[in-house]
């Protein structure tokens, strides 16, 4: 088989780049290591950037997004029974949208189908060929039978887990991870959500986040401690630990129900250097990891998408290299400022166990400086409704 771009992955980055590429009359061919109702049966991401909703907006699959998401214009922080309010739109002129990755991924499926677009489901031994060469292959297997593609350009948008980021060899890779000691446990709930908007809660007892995806079906978080498992949280006890962790009013008014999906995410930081090798380029969580806090896995793989996007489109249309030469170093600097971000959001919410009595000063104080100072709600906004492409 042959293709201008093989994408690896059809998960919401490699997607994205196929739809964008196709608007633009370019081929390619999504493989996908699991069904495609594996893929739609993950429960992830819940807030979009305007960033994102411009790129799915130019893929023409934001109808759905404009119908049903929710227009956020800012979110809560809570501590110490406090509850105070960052004003995106006030300090930024841009709000965030919520409408959950899972919908995004059907979205995007569906634009797949309606181009003709060609995804090989359940592929195996995915192997990418010669990606320092000017012909690079793709082989790879399904139901038992051996194919392969030649391509001229490979998009790894395989995740954290994939094969893409180990293509590049070792001798050039340089990785930067940091593991954090906690966890997130999630469940999702067809319950009305506690606040219509987002509360992300400091409390003794650990972090917490009530989120949603519409007025019925809310998406609430708590911080757990590394190797807990979900299946040990009866809903009564989840239910139980994240009333003791948010303001008083705001457990009163708290309705629950019972978990539709109940999930345990690790939370790590993490970055490969370079995101380019010859023709082999990484997006997403591929090449980069951010604990979501600070709501920027999804988004940083759209920027991801955004410049590799506009790069092969100079290739193809204008016969110009200067985006793919530029496009990890591109691509790198904004994911650093979101890896930071992430990182200083983690920090500044979540119970760490070696945190001395000094440190939970520092963060009172840094949540206190927050509350009270407007350049800093504004630095937090900023980063929040994303950082410029
Ligand atoms: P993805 O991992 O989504 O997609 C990669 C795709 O590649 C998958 O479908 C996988 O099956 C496929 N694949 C893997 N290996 C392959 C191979 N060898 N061959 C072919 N296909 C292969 N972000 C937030 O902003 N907020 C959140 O709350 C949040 N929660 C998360 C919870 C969990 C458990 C995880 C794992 C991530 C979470 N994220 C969150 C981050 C998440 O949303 C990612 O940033 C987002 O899925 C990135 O999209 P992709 O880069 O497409 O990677
Ligand atoms: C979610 O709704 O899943 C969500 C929202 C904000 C975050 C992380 C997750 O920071």
């Amino acid at each position: 088989m042959k293709t201008q771009v093989a994408i690896i992955g059809g998960g919401p980055a490699g997607l994205l780049l196929a739809q964008l590429l196709h608007v633009r009359g370019i081929d390619s061919i999504v493989l996908e290591r699991r069904s495609r109702a594996h893929v739609l049966g993950r429960i992830r991401a819940g807030v979009l950037e305007q960033g994102l909703v411009r790129l799915l907006e130019a893929a023409g699959c934001a109808d759905r997004l404009h119908a049903e998401g929710h227009v956020h214009h800012g979110t809560l922080i809570a501590h110490a029974d406090r509850v105070f309010r960052i004003d995106f739109s006030a300090l930024t002129g841009s709000p965030v949208v919520v409408y959950g990755q899972t919908e995004v991924t059907r979205d995007l499926y569906a634009a797949r189908d309606a181009a003709r677009g060609r995804t090989e489901f359940e592929v195996e031994a995915v192997t990418i060929h010669g990606a320092d060469t000017d012909a690079p292959q793709v082989s790879y297997a399904v139901g038992g039978e051996a194919r392969r593609i030649e391509c001229d350009f490979v998009a790894g948008c395989d995740g954290f887990h994939g094969v893409s980021r180990r293509t590049i060899p070792d001798t050039v890779r340089r990785e930067f991870e940091k593991v954090y000691p906690f966890g997130w446990l999630g469940i999702l709930s067809e319950t009305p959500p506690v606040s219509e908007e987002l509360i992300y809660a400091n409390s003794e007892r650990g972090f917490a986040l009530c989120s949603m995806r519409n007025p019925r079906l809310s998406r609430y978080y708590i911080q757990c401690a590394p190797g807990e498992r979900a299946e040990d949280w009866s809903d009564a006890a989840f239910w139980d630990e994240l009333r003791r962790r948010l303001p008083a009013d705001t457990a009163a008014a708290l309705v629950t129900g019972p978990s539709i999906e109940k999930s345990i995410a690790p939370l790590r930081s993490f970055v490969c250097e370079p995101m380019r090798w010859g023709r082999l380029f990484l997006c997403g969580d591929a090449a980069h990891i951010v604990p979501p806090t600070g709501a920027k896995g999804l988004n940083t793989a759209a920027s991801d998408v955004h410049y590799l996007w506009h790069a092969l489109c100079d290739h193809y249309l204008n016969g110009c290299d200067d985006g793919i030469d530029r496009y990890s170093g591109r691509a790198l600097a904004r994911v650093w400022k979101a890896e930071r971000f992430s990182w200083w959001f983690s920090g500044l919410l979540h119970r760490f166990p070696d945190q001395s009595a000094f440190d939970l000063k520092m963060q009172a104080a840094e949540l206190e400086f927050l509350r009270t100072n407007t350049a800093a709600q504004q630095a937090l906004a900023e980063n929040y409704v994303g950082l410029p492409y």
